[in-house]
């Protein structure tokens, strides 16, 4: 059991809830490990899709906890940041699908670990901003390297020089987010496109994502190449076989993750 995760089934889909509502959910060194802890344990083979959404309706989370941060010296500082850093990393090369069901505000810490996830969708009242220089420091949890690679090199550098939030409307503009819904349909739209993804092979949607992510840096052709390799084993899975097979004979099959 942990303090400030509550933690969700539906179906094969899991759902983890940061839950600290003092600070309106902001990261601090507890958090943090518990998320490490969660995610370090989760059943792969048993969840085919992952939610990682705030408690309440007014934050999703409100940044790294400014209270843990304000005294910590230059070592201090480095070990916080590596510390997010490595569970936000952890989180997008977690063998499952993650969606991020932003409700409410996404600021700093809070917006890098929206942009951990695969997908992101929001609620109409969801704010997203880095406003780190308002407080001396620079995005510390991978904001400066995932933000620009998610909507550019010129509107990343407006969000983090300026500070300023961004609406759930602009955010779907700039493709920070893929969908903005009213807040109460959130989860269940959420969990809706979780099923979805949930229906499809999962070996396959793990290949896919594994592919997106690793080929991401690689030059056109190692990228080509390094797909191929995917694609092959795909042929190697039980669900490839019995899924064509049920497509041809125009039955329904439901996939096994074999
Ligand atoms: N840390 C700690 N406490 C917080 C945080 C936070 N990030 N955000 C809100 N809180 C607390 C408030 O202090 C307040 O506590 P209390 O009731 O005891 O006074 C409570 O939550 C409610 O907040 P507000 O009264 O301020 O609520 P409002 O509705 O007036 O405002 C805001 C909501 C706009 C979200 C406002 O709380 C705010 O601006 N929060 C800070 C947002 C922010 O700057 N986030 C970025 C933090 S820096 C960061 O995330 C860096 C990540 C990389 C770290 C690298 C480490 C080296």
């Amino acid at each position: 059991m942990y303090q400030h995760l509550k933690i969700e089934e539906r179906g094969a889909v899991a759902i983890m809830t940061i839950s600290a509502p003092k600070s309106l959910n902001a990261l601090n060194s507890t958090i943090l490990g518990e998320m490490d802890d969660f995610l370090t344990h989760l059943d792969c083979n048993r969840f085919r899709c992952l939610i990682v959404t705030g408690d309440g309706e007014k934050s999703f989370v409100a940044g790294a906890d400014i209270s843990e941060m304000a005294n910590l010296n230059m070592q201090e500082g480095n070990a916080f940041g590596a510390k997010g850093a490595a569970v936000f990393r952890k989180l997008e090369t977690l063998h499952l699908p993650v969606i991020a069901a932003v409700n409410g505000f996404a600021l700093g810490g809070g917006c890098e670990l929206a942009m951990a996830c695969d997908i992101r969708i929001c609620s109409d009242n969801a704010r997203f901003g880095q406003p780190e220089v308002g407080l001396g420091i620079i995005p510390g949890f991978s904001g400066t390297v995932r933000l620009a690679r998610l909507v550019g090199m010129g509107m990343a550098k407006q969000l983090i020089f300026t500070g300023k939030p961004i609406r759930a409307d602009e955010a779907l503009r700039i493709g920070l987010v893929n969908a903005v819904v009213p807040q109460a349909e959130l989860m269940d739209k959420a969990i809706e496109l979780a099923n979805q993804i949930a229906a499809n092979a999962p070996l396959a949607v793990k290949a896919a994502k594994r592919c997106i992510n690793d080929q991401y840096d690689m030059d056109a052709d190692a990228a080509i190449q390094n797909e191929n390799v995917f694609f092959g084993r795909c042929f190697a899975t039980e669900d490839q076989k019995l899924g064509m097979k049920a497509f041809l004979e125009k039955g329904k099959y439901e996939f096994q993750s074999k």
